[in-house]
């Protein structure tokens, strides 16, 4: 049975619809307002009808018991003098289950019967009970799925069916509830009847959406004689020194125009540990600064005047240590020739509420790109899109294991989603 769906202004207008479109055989499942009439917008009906896909029963099928008819084969009454399934759904539910009780209980009687009696007879009534009981069971589950009314706490309206597969993948991908139900919400006004008609078609149309609300900033070739300056900020131990390895890898020797590409270490804490770091300089053959305070800051960038790239690791920030974090600021804040690009860099496999903590802590460094990594840790990929959502920052990088060039993703929606919604797979990167 296909479920399709129609709106109207009026209940009648909605049902006209469905008449025009599916003539008057399909049954009447459920008519609801779902929105009210307000200031500047008329009220909304939605109707429901099941239209029976699979090729019609005859009308007389051969019984038997000298019985007319069965209950799947009569006709049921035009769409418009319907009473809509919604509101008889107790009574079939209630009728069904006596029925199949009822039923169970002949089955009992018949199984009870010693073997040899009557045997032709009770072989051809138990299959003819066993098909009925087969039929119903269909109908049940025809009608739970029909009417599944998980309803979410924010959310006003019920999920329909089609949408719930959908629902469940968002809510299971650790994504803010508050921008779920808000996107649900959206997606039950706007898309198209047409496209509800399947979970496929409902999923490739919310996967479209959720694309489109993801800010991602793209890597551009840098213009002849431009300079780019990029600097890596974040908690301790989330890959930063490691993704500037791998980017300093990719901007001298990945892409198809080779940079000059200089390091600094930004150890403003003295703790020593950049150690790291020079040997993936040495090894990469590139000029590497170390610098403590802003006026070494400065002298280091001025040093590295030769290069395209300049990549800046910053040592040890506890996302809780303001004091260091301003000690980054007063180094931006020194440098005058370049605008440095900052990075902010979190694992992707903690939940959302400490993504978004640790983003403000480092905030009033005016992060300009988010960059997600350990994205091979994580089961869940919407504390992702919903960091990246609400705080309308773009992402540049996902860094997506340790190995040294090659675990670097570029940014972009499509990756995100399909990570999101079918989960990381090593192969797609
Ligand atoms: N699984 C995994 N491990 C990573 C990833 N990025 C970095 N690491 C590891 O995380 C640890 C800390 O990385 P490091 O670059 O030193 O972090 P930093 O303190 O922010 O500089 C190292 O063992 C890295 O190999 C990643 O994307 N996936
Ligand atoms: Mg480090």
């Amino acid at each position: 049975m296909k479920i399709l769906t129609f709106t109207g202004a009026t209940p009648a207008e909605a049902l006209k619809k469905a008449q025009r479109e599916v003539g008057e055989e399909a049954m009447l499942i459920e008519t609801k307002q779902i929105r009210k009439k307000a200031l500047g917008s008329e009220p909304l009906y939605e109707i429901i009808v099941g239209v029976d896909d699979t090729v019609p029963a005859p009308a007389k099928r051969s019984d038997p018991y000298g019985r007319s008819g069965s209950a799947s084969a009569r006709k049921q009454p035009p769409l418009s003098e319907q009473q809509p399934l919604a509101q008889k759904s107790n009574d079939v539910l209630f009728n069904i289950s006596e029925a199949a009780k009822q039923i169970s209980k002949i089955a009992e009687v018949t199984d009870d019967r010693p073997a040899e009696a009557g045997q032709g007879a009770d072989t051809e009534e138990l299959r003819q009970i066993k098909k009925e009981i087969s039929k119903l069971g269909d109908k049940v589950k025809l009608i739970q799925n029909m009417f599944w009314q998980e309803r979410a706490p924010e959310l006003q309206k019920a999920i329909p069916p089609e949408f719930a597969e959908i629902y469940r993948l968002s809510l299971q991908s650790g994504m803010k509830r508050e921008h779920l139900d808000a996107i649900m919400e959206l997606t039950l006004e706007h898309m198209p009847v047409k496209m509800r008609e399947s979970s496929e078609s409902v999923k490739r149309y919310f996967q479209t959406l959720l694309r489109k609300m993801i800010p991602v900033r793209m890597e551009r070739p840098l213009a002849t004689g431009a300079k780019k300056a990029i600097m890596l900020v974040g908690p301790t131990g989330v890959g930063k020194t490691t993704s500037i390895a791998k980017l300093a890898a990719r901007y001298s020797y990945l892409l198809e125009k080779r940079y000059k590409v200089g390091l600094i270490v930004l150890d403003t804490y003295r703790i020593g540990a950049v150690e790291q770091l020079m040997q993936y300089a040495r090894m990469m053959k590139l000029g590497i600064e170390t610098v403590v305070d802003p006026p070494e800051f400065t002298s280091a960038l001025e040093s590295l005047h030769y290069c395209d790239y300049i990549l800046i690791d910053t040592m040890g920030s506890s996302p809780y240590d303001r004091e260091k974090i301003r000690k980054i600021q007063a180094c931006l804040e020194a440098d005058r020739e370049l605008s440095i690009d900052v990075v902010l860099v979190v694992p992707s496999s903690i939940k959302y509420e400490d993504l978004k903590e640790t983003y403000e802590s480092f905030s009033p460094l005016g992060v300009d790109t988010v960059m997600f990594t350990k994205l091979d840790e994580t089961r869940g990929f919407g504390n992702i899109f919903s960091l990246a959502y609400e705080t309308n920052t773009p992402i540049s990088y996902f860094s997506v294991g340790q190995e040294v060039p090659e675990d670097l993703v570029v940014a972009s929606s499509e990756f995100l989603i399909d990570c999101l919604l079918n989960g990381f797979d090593r192969s797609r990167v």
